[in-house]
C-alpha cells in the first residue's frame, strides 16, 4: 500500500518542480536567518539568486558534521529556541552531542515520512507495532511512534532492550511488526531460538531495520528465525531522524525509496567533491527542501552508497542502495579500503558459520592485521558435539573456516586471520546500534 500516493508517484518533471520551488524558498531562508549559511555563500561567491533548481545546489559548499558542533546548541536553527517543538540530539563519539529541532509543522513532516516507510515496509492500519527503537534524545523511538500512528496502527513504545519484556510481550499482544535495529532483531531471534519459544507463539510478520549498516546476510538470519519479511529504513537526526528513505517489502533487494520531495540526494566523490552518476558509488549529500526548524543545505553525510531510479518500481522517487560503511569508519588494510560490511556479506555464503563476528584490528607486527572472529552456527555446533568433545575441531568447522579465508582473500583481496568462537561468545545488541569493529592498533 501507498500511504500518500500522489506524491509517491508524481511524475519526475513534477517532482522537480516541486523541489525546486521549495529548495528556492530554503535557500532564502537560510541565507538571510542563519548566519553561518550567509557566511558560507558569501565566502563562495554565490548568491541566493543563483540556487534557481537542484542542478545549481553544486554551486553551495557542503555543510559538515563540524557545522553543527561549531553552532552548538541552536546556532543554525532558523528561528528562536521557544518557537521550536522539539530537540532531539545525536551523540557523537567525543564532546558535545549535535542538536536537531523541529518545529510542529516538521513533526508532521517527519510522521508523514514514517507513515510512508511503514507502508512500504507492509505494515497498515491496525497493525500492532513494537517500537523496540530507544525513545528519547535518540530519534528512533518518537520517529517511529508518530509515524506509526499517523499510519493508525497500535504503537506499543516499549523501547530499546529489555529482552524478556519484548518477548513476553511480542507473544500475549501479538505483535505484527516490529522496528530495532538488525543487531538488537538478531539478539531477539537468538534468544527465542534458545529459550525454546514456540515460533507459532508469535505472530510478527515485519521487521523494519536500520540505524546501522547491514546486509542480506543478517537479513536472511533474521528473516528465517523471526519469520518476518525485514526491510531496511534509512535516516540521521540532522537530516529528521529514520524515514529519509525505506526499502518496500515487495521489492526488497533493490534499494530504499528516498522520500524525495523533502530530501533531495546527491552523491558525491568522497576525494575530490565532485557528484558522480546515478549508479556510482561515493558519499550522501542531502538538501532538506521542506523542514523549518533546522534544515540544512548539501549535509555531508559521510554514508557510502549509491542512488538511482528504478523505472518498473511502484514509486517515482528515486532509490538507494544499502549504505556499505561510513566514510570515517573505513578501514585502510594494507592500501586496500575495507568495510566491516564486506566481510558480512561474505559470510552468508559460507554454511555451518553465524551472522555474529567482530573484526579485530592490530598492528602489532610490521602491518596491519585483520582478525575475523565468527561464531559457529549454533545448529551444527550442538550437531557435532554430540558426539565430539571439541566440536570446533570438527573438519565441518575447519573447512567453512578455510572457505571463508579463500572467499575472503578471492573477493576482498585481503588475507586475514579467521577464528572460530563458541555460538553466543561474540557481543550481541542489547538494543541499540552495535559496533563490529575493536580497532586494537596501536598510534
Ligand atoms: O540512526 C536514525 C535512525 C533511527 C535510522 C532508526 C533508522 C532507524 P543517528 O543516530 O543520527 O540517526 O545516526 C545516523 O546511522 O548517518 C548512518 O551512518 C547510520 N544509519 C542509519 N540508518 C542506517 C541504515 C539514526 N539503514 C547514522 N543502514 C547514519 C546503514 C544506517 N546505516
Amino acid at each position: 500500500m501507498l500511504f500518500n500516493k500522489e506524491i509517491e508517484t508524481l511524475p519526475l518533471d513534477k517532482l522537480r518542480k516541486l523541489q525546486n520551488e521549495q529548495l528556492r524558498h530554503q535557500v532564502h531562508v537560510l541565507y538571510n536567518r542563519v548566519p553561518y549559511y550567509k557566511q558560507l555563500f558569501d565566502n563562495a561567491g554565490v548568491t541566493p539568486a543563483e540556487i534557481m533548481t537542484v542542478e545549481d545546489l553544486p554551486k553551495i559548499p557542503f555543510t559538515y558534521k563540524s557545522a553543527l558542533r561549531d553552532n552548538y546548541p541552536f546556532g543554525l536553527f532558523t528561528m528562536p529556541r521557544n518557537e521550536v517543538a522539539r530537540l532531539h540530539c545525536s551523540s557523537g563519539t567525543t564532546g558535545k552531542p549535535i542538536v536537531v529541532g523541529y518545529t510542529l509543522k516538521d513533526l508532521d513532516i517527519f510522521a508523514e515520512v514514517i507513515a510512508r516507510s511503514l507502508s512500504a515496509a507492509g505494515c497498515e492500519k491496525g497493525m500492532l507495532l513494537q517500537n523496540a527503537y530507544g525513545y528519547g534524545l535518540f530519534t528512533g523511538g518518537l520517529g517511529l511512534h508518530y509515524g506509526a500512528e499517523k499510519l493508525g496502527m497500535t504503537v506499543l513504545p516499549i523501547s530499546g532492550g529489555g529482552t524478556d519484556k519484548q518477548l513476553m510481550l511480542m507473544q500475549d499482544f501479538q505483535s505484527d511488526a516490529i522496528c530495532c535495529t538488525p543487531s538488537y532483531a538478531l539478539t531477539l531471534a537468538e534468544e527465542i531460538r534458545k529459550r525454546g519459544i514456540d515460533r507459532n507463539s508469535i505472530n510478527l510478520k515485519y521487521a523494519i531495520l536500520g540505524a546501522e549498516p547491514w546486509t542480506e546476510s543478517i537479513r536472511s538470519e533474521v528473516e528465517t528465525k523471526l519469520g518476518v519479511i525485514a526491510t531496511n529504513i534509512y535516516g540521521l537526526s540532522e537530516i529528521i531522524g529514520p524515514g529519509v528513505s525505506q526499502e518496500d517489502f515487495e521489492e526488497k533487494g533493490t534499494g530504499s525509496y528516498i522520500w524525495e520531495d523533502h530530501f533531495y540526494p546527491e552523491v558525491v566523490d568522497k576525494d575530490t567533491g565532485k557528484p558522480l552518476p546515478y549508479g556510482q558509488q561515493g558519499v550522501l549529500v542531502f538538501t532538506t527542501l521542506s523542514k523549518e526548524a533546522s534544515p540544512l543545505l548539501r549535509y555531508y553525510t559521510n554514508d557510502i552508497a549509491s542512488i538511482y531510479y528504478d523505472k518498473t518500481a511502484k514509486r517515482t522517487h528515486i532509490k538507494m542502495s544499502p549504505i556499505a560503511g561510513r566514510a570515517d569508519d573505513m578501514l585502510i588494510i594494507r592500501g586496500v579500503n575495507l568495510f566491516h560490511t564486506q566481510v558480512e556479506s561474505v559470510l552468508e555464503d559460507i554454511a555451518h558459520l553465524s551472522a555474529n563476528y567482530q573484526l579485530i584490528v592490530s598492528n602489532s607486527g610490521a602491518m596491519d592485521e585483520v582478525e575475523v572472529r565468527v561464531e559457529a552456527e549454533q545448529a551444527t555446533f550442538e550437531a557435532l558435539s554430540k558426539d565430539n568433545m571439541d566440536a570446533l575441531m570438527h573438519d565441518t568447522f575447519v573447512s567453512a573456516t578455510r572457505a571463508l579465508q579463500k572467499k575472503i582473500k578471492d573477493n576482498i583481496g585481503l588475507s586475514m586471520k579467521i577464528t572460530l568462537q563458541l555460538p553466543g561468545s561474540i557481543p550481541r545488541s542489547e538494543g541499540g546500534k552495535l559496533s563490529r569493529i575493536v580497532d586494537q592498533r596501536k598510534k
